[in-house]
């Protein structure tokens, strides 16, 4: 995408609000994927399969990314993604989940979902999405080895609603694209009908005030989170939210697990525009 000419944002954010979804062809090269294949390779030994029809019996995921496989840190803080993400969630959005999905062949769909459910909170679909999925193709996602299938035009269904055959489509990419796509969106995991694998990342994002899918700072602790840049670290959860306080560790701001010298906004003689909004919502009595 070429960041700098706003037409390349502004298509794919009508794609996202008609369709649910857009596509960001050859959005990292070669070498970037086989890198993170080498580094993703001793956790794809055949020794983890799936534990479930979700998880894909035929397939073996990997967890906790940041603190296995750095390189992947380039893909969930791509700038062509967060363009992206930075139009359709609020400021401060965090890493809700970023897992490796290779998928063997012989897997069969997965259940068709959505991703963004957000611990079951009491807001029925049709509703404005809380988190936003993007999945990376690192082979080529082709009509038979379990490309990704989404429902166009799902994201505005009610919560009872099947999608039929004839609705889903398959995620055609070359390897080295993206899917983007609201978590509202049903989808899926194709079925491996190919002899070869497909590997696939998906970083999932979500609301500031949400908890994550995966426990990121637990996955990611301070001494591993310090070796990444500042955004990372803000997605997995190294920060706070206004109104100014929402995220703190034993009373501090998380960024001193990391560096012991950080110095918060007021600290640094900044105003902090989180508590004076929350002082005036919350006049003392
Ligand atoms: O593997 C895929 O293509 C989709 C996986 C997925 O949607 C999930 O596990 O949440």
């Amino acid at each position: 995408m070429d960041t700098a000419n706003p037409q390349y944002l502004t298509s794919h954010l009508e794609r996202i609000e008609a369709e649910g979804f857009t596509i960001l062809p050859n959005a990292i090269d070669t070498d970037l994927i086989r890198t993170i294949k080498a580094e993703l390779a001793p956790y794809l030994q055949g020794l983890h399969p799936g534990r479930n029809d979700f998880e894909g019996l035929y397939s073996e995921r990997v967890y906790a990314l940041l603190s296995k496989a750095p390189s992947i840190a380039k893909i969930i803080e791509h700038p062509d993604v967060l363009a992206i993400l930075d139009r359709l969630l609020p400021v401060d959005y965090l890493l809700s989940a970023a897992l490796a999905i290779n998928v063997h062949p012989g897997e069969t769909p997965q259940p068709m979902h959505i991703d963004d459910n957000a611990g079951n909170l009491p807001f029925a679909r049709p509703r404005a999405h809380f988190g936003v999925s993007t999945i990376w193709a690192l082979d080529d996602f082709t009509e038979d080895n379990g490309a990704t299938e989404v429902v166009p035009g799902s994201h505005r269904w009610a919560e009872d609603r099947q999608a039929k055959e004839d609705e889903i489509r398959q995620i055609i990419m070359p390897a080295g694209s993206v899917v983007v796509f609201l978590g509202t969106l049903l989808h899926r995991g194709g079925a491996n009908r190919a002899t070869t694998d497909r590997l696939a990342i998906t970083p999932q994002y979500c609301m500031p005030g949400l908890r994550q899918i995966e426990n990121m700072t637990l996955a990611v602790p301070p001494t591993r989170a310090g070796q990444y840049s500042k955004k990372i670290q803000e997605l997995l959860g190294y920060n706070t939210i206004d109104p100014g306080f929402m995220g703190y560790v034993d009373g501090v701001h998380p960024q001193r697990l990391i560096d012991p010298d950080y110095q918060g906004r007021r600290a640094r003689g900044l105003d902090s525009p989180g508590l004076a909004s929350f002082a005036d919502a919350h006049p003392p009595q």
